[in-house]
């Protein structure tokens, strides 16, 4: 699995991009990082790169990962690249909403348990990224 930290440009500018899940229950309503699975074939960056295209129809351009991975299952690993738009306009293919969130709103959603527990160990990296 991998998923996109998507960093805004212009108007978003200084603003990460969060997608609200709308499956499986357990997680329905909670605000993620998008992307899903690597097939057989592709690199990280490929897949990544394809999910965007699928989920929010824009392309990007993919970047370095960031730091560290979260074990989901026995063969489900996450890891996380750092993304920006190059072309279009995000739209909610996949989920239930996007949004384009700042530093000081990504530590209230954190804090009041918004995220998906899965992205919950990069928002140091996430913060550190969107306040320089
Ligand atoms: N997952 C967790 N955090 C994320 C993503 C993209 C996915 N940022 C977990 C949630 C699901 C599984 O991975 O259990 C499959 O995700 P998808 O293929 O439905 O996006
Ligand atoms: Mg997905």
């Amino acid at each position: 699995m991998v998923a996109g930290a998507v960093l805004g440009v212009g108007d978003t500018a200084g603003k990460l991009l969060l997608a609200q899940r709308d499956r499986p229950a357990a997680v329905a309503g909670l605000w993620e990082l998008p992307g899903g699975k690597v097939e057989a074939g592709e690199t990280d960056a490929q897949a990544l790169h394809r999910e965007l295209v699928e989920e929010l129809g824009v392309q990007t351009e993919v970047g370095e990962p960031l730091t560290g991975q979260v074990i989901l299952s026995a063969e489900l690993v996450l890891v996380a690249r750092w993304a920006r738009i190059v072309d279009g306009e995000p739209v909610a293919h996949d989920h239930r909403a996007l949004r384009w969130v700042d530093a000081t709103e990504l530590v209230r959603m954190a804090d009041a348990g918004e995220l998906v527990p899965a992205d919950t160990g990069w928002v140091p990296e996430l913060l550190a990224a969107l306040t320089v």
